[in-house]
């Protein structure tokens, strides 16, 4: 199963790193050859390299179109060392071995995202590239492939420890640089089809590379693995994990959800936190700092909160970090830590720190991909923001500044709710949340349940929705919900408007005393 590296084709754009990896090839005696831009940087090093050239035959010609598509190269790469009539092949055309090879791509992802024009588009599009990694792919038998200079240092490990490669390595890099090609492909197909005009949405396929196995997915019986982006944007998928058990499907949807709804408030203005259990929150609050905002958000549903998923829009602190521990909790995540925050949880070894670098941008486009059976639906991300000018009051009653405030707080969380989504909150903190019911009143009746049983826990005499806001995701259809809600202590109701019956909804809020805003804007989450 081990094989020995004697040639390594090197031909890569981007040459960071290169001359150290091909500084430690050449140490431990192994032939370099390259093409044209990178045999230079190598042979600047003072290191000895060969030119592609030389082996081909051929110079590079067409402006670097043709450089490595040659038999001499394919069959280095493809030909089956064992198989007689292969070798038989490679003797008599004078074919040498290539035992590991190191190619990164033309840079076609940046150089559209930097906008260049068709023209430099398509020279941008590398054919030589990656048909060299789909042949040293496919003959992972004798050959190794590597698309990032990471492969190649994996490589590196094992050539010093024996002069050798696993298999085991060469599978693994083989998978990799399949799923670099597709991806290379797919950023292709994608930009072609824009430049016809099929552009609406812009991003018709998912692409991005095997970041993790899972153990499994939803269930034990669903195998599943966590796919990252080519350039993903900051969140879940950017998270460098500093210490717990591995993560688990589960987790990490939980962690996308928790991440991005604290994203949602300025850390400038407060700290926030929320918590997360199966994709829902159970409590969000803001606090002048996160052990503050952290308490209030416990004191929502401590008893959902246990094993849950916490996330934080600031640098998390160690007064934060020590509030954390005293409960069960999955994954906490949060942009970045202090060091003896992270020395707290070190005591709690399974609990999973992720530590994402910056916070997502609420307000960045992007598409959502959500499968059916046979295709996929994409549509753009919720974008929606709120602000105090873009709520029409209906009602009589005018809201007061500080119902202004809990208003947008509540329908923010609501955003981020399964729905039908209603939430109770004051004083940015959720006070009450019902998610995921078929019917508005019932998540009205779970909300305001939530809210009564949070205060007898803190030994508190009134409900936490007592002087509250209410949200509701989408419009209350009839009067009852509105009803349902004020009589749960709810002082202000914040809701999207347009249901034929908003009159009857809006008598029947100035009936019972309450204020009411349409936001005009729904956010469903299915
Ligand atoms: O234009 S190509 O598609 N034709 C080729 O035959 C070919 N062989 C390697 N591009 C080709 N390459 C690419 O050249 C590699 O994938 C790599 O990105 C780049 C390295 O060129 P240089 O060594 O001249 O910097």
């Amino acid at each position: 199963d081990r094989v020995p590296v004697r040639r390594a084709l090197i031909s890569v754009s981007d040459k960071t790193g290169l001359v150290e990896a091909a500084r430690a090839l050449a140490e431990g005696g192994v032939e370099l050859v390259s093409t044209g831009g990178t045999r230079a940087a190598i042979a600047a090093a003072g290191l000895a390299v060969k030119d592609v050239s030389d082996l081909t035959g051929f110079p590079e010609m067409m402006d670097g179109r043709v450089k490595t598509l040659h038999p001499v190269v394919h069959g280095g790469l493809l030909g089956v060392r064992d198989a007689p009539a292969h070798a038989a092949a490679m003797a008599e055309h004078g074919i040498g071995g290539i035992d590991l090879v190191y190619v990164n791509l033309y840079p076609f992802e940046k150089t559209v995202a930097a906008g260049g024009d068709f023209a430099s588009a398509i020279e941008n599009i590398d054919i030589g590239g990656p048909a060299m990694i789909r042949s040293a792919a496919k003959n992972h038998g004798y050959v190794a492939v590597c698309t990032e200079v990471e492969d190649l240092q994996a490589v590196l490990a094992e050539l010093a420890a024996g002069g050798t490669t696993s298999l085991a390595l060469r599978k693994t890099l083989a998978a990799r640089a399949y799923a670099r090609t597709a991806a290379y492909d797919a950023a292709i197909s994608t930009w072609f089809a824009s430049q016809l005009g099929e552009a609406a949405p812009k991003r018709r396929s998912l692409s991005g590379r095997l970041a993790q196995t899972l153990r499994y997915g939803e269930n034990p019986h669903q195998a599943a693995a966590f796919y990252v982006e080519e350039a993903p944007r900051t969140g879940v998928a950017t998270a460098r994990q500093v210490q717990g058990k591995a993560l688990s499907y589960n987790n990490i949807a939980d962690t996308d959800a928790a991440i991005e709804l604290v994203a949602e408030f300025d850390p400038q203005a407060s700290a926030a936190v929320a918590i997360i259990k199966h994709a829902n929150p159970c409590g969000v609050a803001l606090g002048a700092d996160l052990k503050t905002a952290y308490a209030r958000a416990l004191q929502c549903d401590p008893v959902s909160a246990f094993g849950g998923i916490v996330a934080v829009n600031r640098r998390l602190d160690a007064a934060a970090a020590r509030e954390i521990i005293k409960i069960f909790t999955e994954v906490v995540v949060a942009p970045e830590a202090d060091e003896d925050a992270i020395a707290l949880f070190a005591k709690k070894k399974d609990l999973r720190l992720l530590l994402t670098g910056g916070m997502p941008d609420p307000l960045a486009p992007g598409d959502l991909f959500k499968q059916v059976a046979g295709g996929f639906l994409v549509q753009g991300r919720d974008t929606s923001r709120l602000t105090a000018a873009d709520l029409k009051i209906v009602t009589r009653r005018q809201p007061t500044p500080q119902e202004v405030q809990d208003m947008l707080f509540a329908f923010t969380v609501a955003k981020h709710v399964k729905s039908n989504a209603i939430v109770f909150a004051r004083d940015g903190q959720t006070a009450g949340i019902g998610a995921g019911q078929m019917n508005r009143r019932d998540s009205a009746r779970i909300a305001a349940l939530r809210a009564g049983e949070a205060a007898e826990q803190a030994g508190l005499p009134e409900s936490l929705a007592k002087g509250s806001a209410c949200a509701s995701e989408a419009f209350f259809p009839f009067a009852d919900g509105l009803i349902q809600a004020a009589d749960a202590g709810a002082t202000a109701i914040i809701q999207p408007g347009g249901s034929i019956r908003d009159e009857e909804v809006i008598a029947a809020a100035d009936a019972a005393g309450v204020t009411m805003a349409f936001t005009g804007v729904r956010v469903f989450r299915h």
